[in-house]
């Protein structure tokens, strides 16, 4: 991790509604899994990206490629989210919303179904141990592998919605916005949409996908992630911004994330300053804690420091994300007990 965040951010109770899992793995976990396949030749600088350093997003998107080398059996996947969780648990994260894209790999007999059944086995396992941390999954389409997969993918996220005991929530689009057609997936989100599962879709995360964002608004999603180039300050439009307002649609934000890909020029320019005046409803988010180098406080921190919020404002916008989770209402009821007798005295 770059830095350590102080004391009231890793004490503020939060909600992480958009974290990849493959992005989110720890250096300590990547430890482990160099150990298992030495013969990959797997360094931990091709898998994060550390303090001060940047890279381009097309980078970003070659170090996922190395991490799911290291992750391709039932086995690693268990490990992987189950540290996942404990270490969201450890930085006082009491929902958590994980995303990960089901993959095949042939040569260890992995199959999407065992890849999902496995998180789940994972997100059970957590449960069992008694952490204060609720956890539910999104499953998701990585754009790139085109429509028939999407549909593929709809289908088995429907079959776990209904039979995930709650665990499984939603659907997430996400993948190198660089690649791939967003109308042809519309199918495949149409259909989730009508099914039940709820939508989290990356939007306008680089400026040239202003017809596509438009299009997948009027689905209308239920949450969107990053939105980075939605408001006509950077290119965006003001009919893209309505549309986002009139359904009320809350947006994910990962201020380091956005820096480190050079999406954003620097922290203060992060459009969470455009939605925040606006009064929008936003919710501070990691993405890939693991490639960032980062954590769910250090982010709240920096959003703080950059925009001099105070710790009340802070304590405010991590009570607020509370609306903005997947799971059904009496969830939600339960975390607003927990923020009410967590809140302190003074601030
Ligand atoms: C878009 C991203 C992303 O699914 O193997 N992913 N998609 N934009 C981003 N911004 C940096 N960060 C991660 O986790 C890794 C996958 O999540 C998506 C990409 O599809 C990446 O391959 P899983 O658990």
């Amino acid at each position: 991790m770059d830095n350590e965040a102080d004391v009231f951010y890793r004490q503020l109770p939060k909600v992480e509604l958009h974290a990849h899992l493959n992005g989110s793995v720890s250096s300590q976990t990547i430890e482990k899994l160099i150990k298992r396949k030495p013969h990959l030749n797997i360094e931990h600088s091709m898998t994060a990206i550390g303090k001060g350093q940047r890279r381009t997003l097309d980078e970003c998107f070659q170090v996922f490629k190395v991490i799911h080398q290291l992750v391709d059996t039932e086995e690693d996947i268990l490990m992987v989210t189950t540290d996942v969780i404990r270490e969201f648990a450890a930085d006082s994260v009491k929902y958590l919303e994980l995303r990960s894209t089901p993959r095949e790999e042939k040569h260890t007999g992995l199959t999407k179904k065992g890849y999902i059944e496995t998180v789940i086995r994972a997100i059970q396992l957590c449960k069992n141990e008694g952490l204060d941390i609720d956890v539910r999954f999104l499953v998701a389409i990585d754009r790139r592998n085109g429509a028939e997969v999407a549909m593929e993918t709809v289908a088995l996220a429907e079959q776990f919605l209904l039979s995930s005991d709650g665990l499984v929530v939603g659907l997430d689009l996400s993948g190198d916005p660089t690649v791939g057609d967003g109308k042809s997936l519309l199918p495949a989100l149409e259909r989730a949409k009508n099914c039940g599962l709820k939508l989290s879709l990356h939007l306008s995360e680089v400026p040239s996908q202003l017809e596509e964002s438009d299009l997948l608004l009027n689905l209308p999603p239920d949450r969107i992630g990053h939105g980075t180039f939605l408001h006509p300050e950077v290119g965006g439009s003001q009919n893209l911004v309505n549309k986002v307002l009139k359904n009320n649609i809350p947006l994910e934000l990962c201020l380091t994330s956005n820096v480190k890909g050079q999406t954003v020029p620097c922290y203060s320019q992060h459009h969470f300053n455009y939605w925040y005046q606006l009064g929008h409803p936003s919710v501070i988010c990691t993405d890939d804690k693991g490639v960032f180098s980062t954590d769910l406080s250090q982010e709240y921190q920096l959003t703080a420091s950059t925009f001099g919020l105070s710790h009340e404002t802070v304590w405010k916008l991590s009570q607020q994300a509370i609306d903005c989770i997947f799971a059904p209402q009496t969830v939600k009821q339960q975390l607003k007990q927990k923020w009410i007798e967590l809140q302190p005295q003074v601030f």
